[in-house]
This record gives structure tokens, C-alpha cells and sequence, in this order.
């Protein structure tokens, strides 16, 4: 096991056993090309569970976000089968760390992608769009990490619950994104905050698919990034984020 595979080991059995741990980066440097092989393994221990890889999620996707982390680009992250919530489904705090939820768009991809796509063209790749919400989960202790931590903790990728898909317009880059506790909103923005155009965001994913060798492929959801702050869940709370035009999305939060 080399220094790599110990650091997959610690934030995928950290994730499996809801403990939080400390930051893999005190006491040691690892680059950021590192931090993505870190997750690529961390990833092969749950797919050699018998999880499958079901598409990829952008994070950092605002501007705003973005400049807070003194980085130029997304980071992205893996989602597996056992990170799907149906929509309406619970959610059980105890299988989490320290759970937040944010709003999001999602797209389902109808062929496989080979390259980088344009954005003009990306239409022929998608054959639904979704409101959803993402479940972050930080492994390292107090949510606190730096950018190599975050990206080697698979982004904070814990769980998923998508809405109904909808047909795919090109058309959904100002829409009203909303967040609610039991039907008290807790977060509001708007999809121009998902990189201007949560289309964009997709664009980005082909992009670093291809850099990163993590082919795109038929039936892939890619979850296109926040357009607002994440909120820590609380017990027995009604979790539902609503996309103007995409429609509602939920998840019932349990001990
Ligand atoms: O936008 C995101 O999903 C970023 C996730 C990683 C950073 C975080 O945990 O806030
Ligand atoms: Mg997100």
C-alpha cells in the first residue's frame, strides 16, 4: 500500500463509517493531480464493493465560490448507485457526518461522450433535465478542508435525490432555485449562478472527463453545481428544493 492508497482507505472508510477524520494534508503535501488519483482509488474500493458508477457532479461551479478558494476551475467528483436517493425518500442522519443539502440541476446523458463537446452541441447528448438536491458530507473534521482534501474526499459527494426529468430545453440559464425546511425556504438563487448557464457546467464536466480519463457514458447523470450555500439538515425535517419550470425535488431527513 503505497502513501496514495492510505489515503483513499482513510476518507472511504471514513465515509462508510460516518467518522470525521483530520485533514489528510497536515503533516503532509500531495499535489492536486494527486488528490484526484487519491479519489479515483477511494472510488475503486466502493466499485469493488459492487456500487456502480452512475455519472459525475461538478462542485465549485460559482464565480463567487470559486475566487473564496483562490482556485481558476471546477473540481469534480464521482457518484455511485448507493449515493441515490429516490425522490421523496429518507435520508438517515446517523449514516452521515454532518450532512448539508443545496440545490442543483442535473442532466441525463442519451449517448456516450468521447472528448470535449462543444456547447453548441451538447443538446445531442442530453435527453433530460432535473431539479435535484446534492448531499454534501466533508469527511474531515468541522467541514474544513484544503482544496487537495476536498478533491481527494470525492468533493463532499455523499448523496443524491433527483426530481422528475423533464425534456431538455437550452433555455434554463435564469431560473428561480429555491431551498426549504419543512416548507420554511432556507436558500435562494437563481441557475445564472451555476456558471451563468448550468449548460456551461456540462460543458465543463466533457471537458474534465476527458482530461482526467472518466469517460462520460449512456445513462450518466451529471450534477451540475450549487446556486446556493449548502444548509446543514436537521433531524425530522421535510428537505425540498424547487426549480422554476424543472418542478420539486425532495427528501424526508430521519434519525
Ligand atoms: O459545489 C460543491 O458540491 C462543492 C463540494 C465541495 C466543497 C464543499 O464541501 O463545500
Ligand atoms: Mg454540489
Amino acid at each position: 500500500m503505497d502513501k496514495l492508497d492510505k489515503m483513499a482507505a482513510a476518507v472511504d472508510i471514513a465515509a462508510k463509517e460516518a467518522q470525521a477524520i483530520s485533514q489528510l494534508s497536515i503533516g503532509t503535501s500531495f499535489s492536486i493531480e494527486d488528490a484526484y488519483e487519491i479519489q479515483k482509488r477511494a472510488i475503486k474500493r466502493r466499485i469493488d464493493r459492487g456500487e456502480n458508477l452512475i455519472g459525475l457532479k461538478m462542485g465549485f461551479t460559482s464565480e463567487a465560490k470559486m475566487i473564496q478558494m483562490g482556485v481558476h476551475d471546477m473540481i469534480w467528483g464521482r457518484l455511485t448507485d448507493s449515493m441515490l436517493i429516490e425522490n421523496g425518500g429518507e435520508l438517515s442522519l446517523g449514516n452521515f457526518i454532518h450532512p448539508r443539502a443545496e440545490p442543483e440541476v442535473c442532466f441525463r446523458i442519451s449517448k456516450d461522450i468521447e472528448g470535449e463537446i462543444p456547447l453548441k452541441d451538447l443538446d445531442e447528448y442530453v435527453d433530460g433535465i432535473a431539479a435535484a438536491i446534492e448531499i454534501i458530507d466533508s469527511r474531515f473534521e468541522n467541514f474544513k478542508f484544503s482544496l487537495e482534501d476536498v478533491v481527494a474526499d470525492n468533493c463532499s459527494s455523499s448523496a443524491l435525490v433527483i426530481g422528475k426529468w423533464q425534456k431538455p430545453s437550452r433555455d434554463i440559464g435564469d431560473l428561480k432555485m429555491t431551498q426549504s425546511f419543512n416548507n420554511e425556504m432556507v436558500a435562494e438563487g437563481s441557475s445564472a449562478d451555476i456558471l451563468g448557464d448550468p449548460w456551461k457546467s456540462l460543458q465543463a464536466a466533457t471537458r474534465l472527463a476527458e482530461q482526467y480519463g472518466e469517460p462520460i457514458k449512456e445513462g450518466h447523470v451529471i450534477m451540475a453545481g450549487a446556486a446556493t450555500a449548502a444548509v446543514f439538515l436537521k433531524p425530522d425535517s421535510d428537505v425540498q428544493a424547487d426549480v422554476e419550470r424543472l418542478g420539486s425535488v425532495r427528501i424526508q431527513v430521519i434519525n
